[in-house]
């Protein structure tokens, strides 16, 4: 047999897994958390450098809401609930939410 293997292409197909939909995380204005904290808690859970903090912040702060992060959604999900949470145990109002990307 040797000389006559014959190098069939390869037929099978790879089955196409759909890519995960994608989650925005949202900050969301209120009249009571303060400006630093909530730049810090953007530099703490979404490791954010203060200058980039400061501008989501203060977008949030102008526009209502303003997009943190765009991630899988178990990440999002937990990086706003710490956020959440961080904000709870200081005693402020501040809300992050998710919402799947269109
Ligand atoms: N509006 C708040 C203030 O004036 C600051 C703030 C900004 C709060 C963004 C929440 O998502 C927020 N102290």
């Amino acid at each position: 047999m040797a000389g006559n293997t014959v190098i069939a292409p390869k037929t099978t197909t790879k089955p196409k897994l759909e890519r995960p939909k994608l989650y925005k995380v949202m900050l969301v204005n209120d009249d009571y958390t303060p400006r630093e904290f909530v730049t810090m808690v953007l530099k703490a859970v979404f490791r954010m450098s203060e200058e980039t903090g400061h501008r989501v912040m203060m977008t949030a702060h102008r526009m209502g809401v303003a997009v943190v992060v765009v991630c899988a959604k178990d990440i999002a999900e937990t990086k706003a609930k710490e956020a959440i949470d961080l904000a709870k145990e200081a005693g402020f109002p501040l809300m992050f939410t998710t919402e799947p990307e269109e």
